[in-house]
């Protein structure tokens, strides 16, 4: 068996949103991320079109990522970690998104969170843009609607591009951005909530308006990675993908073209874009099929054509089966369905475990790409139990990621070009689709509950000393 390479990436991950809090800091302005209510499973988050006192908006102090950032960046060093993933957060620079010059406060920040990982000599990997967009945005031009939020975009990319070219190598543009063929995408990516107030599972927005918007994002990540390779030739471009792999329900071969066919619209029909430069040949027909028509300028394709990334990057959590039959029960992926695999147990929050599924999709990105490849998200959300004398025995979490570094590095033995992986979490946060605190992911706990209330106090669960060993041994010891 070959291993991990030598300099193997092992990090951990978070995003501005779920964390930092301190919404109204410094002159940080509202993203959609802050608009958000808290809500479970049960009870969906309700958007708000403006702040309503009698509602709690936990973006809004997140679990104080701002003020402890010292704190839990220690936390990394002692873990070990080679990387850590976090996100800028675009408000911090442009409060509306449509300021002339950036916030200087907001620079700074991310110039303090930067020094502190490079003095642990820990890689930082900066997600651009992870689930929020101004709401200054949002109010003039409707989001991602509006190819004027293109030039917004790189805007702010060429302020951090510029501020943080000497401190961050690896950038990826847009967080999971395949959520925008699902329903969950016009609300956490693509800000196509212009006049919206209601739940994330009642907003119906038509496909013909999401894969425009998600087009004009799709113009601006490429845009700002030919920025990049032009300007800044030290910097590696990602990409990033919400990676489900999609199994036939059955044998039948109707069901195997089904799979193929879900396969396509999520996970291939961007990233195609993305890695070889144009729509994939599917996309055509699916366009005509449902009555789609794109404006795509000439301009437009041969940006997307010279912006190609550097490497794939992708969350993985989860696998989901197709098929025609009508009577079987589907997984509950929150804001992506699909039929339940009888083969596989599912989380508390019915999200289906399936550490094999993770060693095919790196397999079948490689085959397709042959690029190198970075799992950038991947971990389990569960409910954990302090005990009295303050430790966490979160086994259920230890065996998730013992499974699924398994089957990377059964991947990385198959021959894929796997450089790095950062877990969901480092620590605990609020949960992108529920707003939950109690769908903890993290590898260090912070007493902080589902309503607001708590300390912030961090502890380290035993996850968190199993990954050190991890980390420690090049991912060889696992038990
Ligand atoms: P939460 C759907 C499917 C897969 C990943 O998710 C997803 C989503 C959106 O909910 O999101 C990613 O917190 C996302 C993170 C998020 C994490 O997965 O809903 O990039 O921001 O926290 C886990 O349980």
């Amino acid at each position: 068996m070959s291993g991990f390479k030598k300099n193997f990436l092992w990090g951990s991950a978070i995003a501005a949103n779920q964390v930092e809090g301190a919404w109204d800091i410094n002159g940080k302005g509202p993203s959609t991320a802050d608009m958000f209510t808290s809500g479970s499973q049960k009870d969906p988050r309700i958007f708000t079109e403006k702040v309503e006192n009698d509602k709690y908006y936990p973006s809004h102090d997140g679990v104080d990522f701002y003020h402890h950032y010292k704190e839990d960046i220690k936390l990394a060093a002692e873990e070990g970690l080679k990387a850590f993933r976090f996100s800028i957060n675009w408000t911090r620079i442009f409060p509306t998104g449509m300021e002339g010059k950036p916030n200087e406060e907001g620079l700074k920040f991310y110039d303090k969170v930067l020094d502190e990982l490079i003095k642990y000599k820990i890689e930082p990997i900066v997600t651009i843009s992870h689930f929020e967009i101004p709401y200054g945005l949002v109010k003039e031009l409707n989001g991602w609607a509006s190819r004027r939020t293109i030039d917004y975009f790189v805007n702010y990319c060429e302020s951090i591009f510029d501020r943080y070219q000497n401190k961050v190598k690896y950038w990826l543009t847009f967080n999971e951005i395949n959520n925008s063929t699902t329903v969950a995408g016009p609300l956490i990516s693509l800000g196509l909530l212009q006049g919206y107030r209601g739940t994330v599972f009642d907003y119906h927005c038509d496909m013909q308006t999401r894969l425009q918007a998600l087009h004009h994002q799709l113009v601006a990540s490429a845009k700002v990675v030919i920025l990049a390779h032009n300007k800044y030739p030290q910097f590696k471009m990602g990409n990033m993908v919400a990676f489900i792999p999609y199994y036939p329900y059955t044998s039948d071969p109707k069901d195997v073209l089904e799979a193929e066919k879900q396969m396509n619209i999520l996970d291939w029909y961007v990233s195609d874009v993305q890695v070889k430069g144009s729509y994939p040949y599917f996309a055509k027909k699916y366009w005509n099929d449902n009555n789609i028509k794109l404006n795509i300028t000439p301009k437009d394709e041969e940006i997307l054509k010279d912006g190609t990334v550097d490497f794939y990057s992708l969350s993985y959590y989860m696998s989901m089966c197709a098929g025609l039959q009508k009577d079987v029960d589907t997984s509950a992926g929150n804001f992506i369905d699909g039929m339940s695999n009888p083969y596989l147990k599912a989380s508390d929050w019915g999200w289906q475990l399936d550490p094999d599924g993770l060693r095919y999709s790196l397999n079948q990105i490689y085959s397709r790409y042959q690029i190198p490849i970075m799992v950038v998200e991947n971990g389990l959300g569960a409910i954990d139990k302090v005990t009295e004398d303050g430790k966490i025995h979160d086994t259920y979490r230890i065996d998730y990621l013992r499974s699924h570094i398994k089957a990377m590095r059964e991947a990385v033995d198959d021959g894929v070009d796997l450089i790095g992986y950062t877990s969901w979490s480092f620590i605990d946060l609020v949960s992108a689709s529920t707003g939950e605190m109690s769908k903890r992911y993290g590898l260090v706990y912070i007493d902080k509950q589902d309503n607001g209330k708590g300390t912030f106090n961090r502890l380290k669960k035993d996850s968190y000393f199993w990954y050190q060993n991890v980390i420690k041994s090049n991912g060889k010891n696992m038990y």
